[in-house]
């Protein structure tokens, strides 16, 4: 048939600098891992300036965005693709509130962060800007299709 392609809903994930030096990657991925989301996307990546820059480029009138973008740029991030039902805002649930001290416990940003400056992880805010930063991100190439099969479990 010729239908309109239906993709799954897709989020881009990131652990930010601090997240990585701290060791805590493992820590983030298996929380959506625990979940029920599936990995379509990863990989260590030092982020070039101009890319941290058109990543947050709502951001650019904002008094802090110089020292986002050279926080973003400060050591290598860990890339991420997650997809699923509901993928973004339930990712933005795990992640917790953009200020880490707002930010409940048993969130990750609730769990790990005190700083709104470091706050550990990023996940895209609405379905359009996940698939905006995945193309930001990511080449095509780097993107794996498969299935993980979680019938009857999950699913
Ligand atoms: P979020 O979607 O939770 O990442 O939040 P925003 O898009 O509003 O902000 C993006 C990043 O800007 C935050 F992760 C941290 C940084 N930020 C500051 O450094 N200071 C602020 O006052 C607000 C945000």
């Amino acid at each position: 048939s010729t239908g309109p392609v239906i993709r799954a809903e897709r989020s881009y994930v990131m652990i930010k600098p601090d997240g990585v030096q701290r060791g805590l990657v493992g820590e983030i991925i298996t929380r959506f891992e625990r979940k029920g989301f599936q990995l379509k996307g990863l990989k260590l990546f030092q982020t070039p300036e101009d890319l941290a820059k058109e990543h947050y480029k709502d951001l650019a009138s904002k008094p802090f965005y110089g020292k986002l973008v050279d926080y973003i740029i400060s050591g290598p991030v860990v890339a991420m693709i997650w997809e699923g039902d509901g993928v973004v805002a339930s990712a933005r649930k795990l992640i917790g509130a953009t200020n880490p001290l707002a930010a409940e416990p048993g969130t990750i940003r609730g769990d790990f962060a005190v700083e709104v400056g470091r706050n550990v992880v990023h996940g895209s805010d609405s379905p359009e800007n996940g698939e905006r930063e995945i193309g930001l991100w990511f080449e095509e190439t780097e993107v794996v299709e498969w299935t993980r099969d979680m019938t009857p479990w999950l699913k």
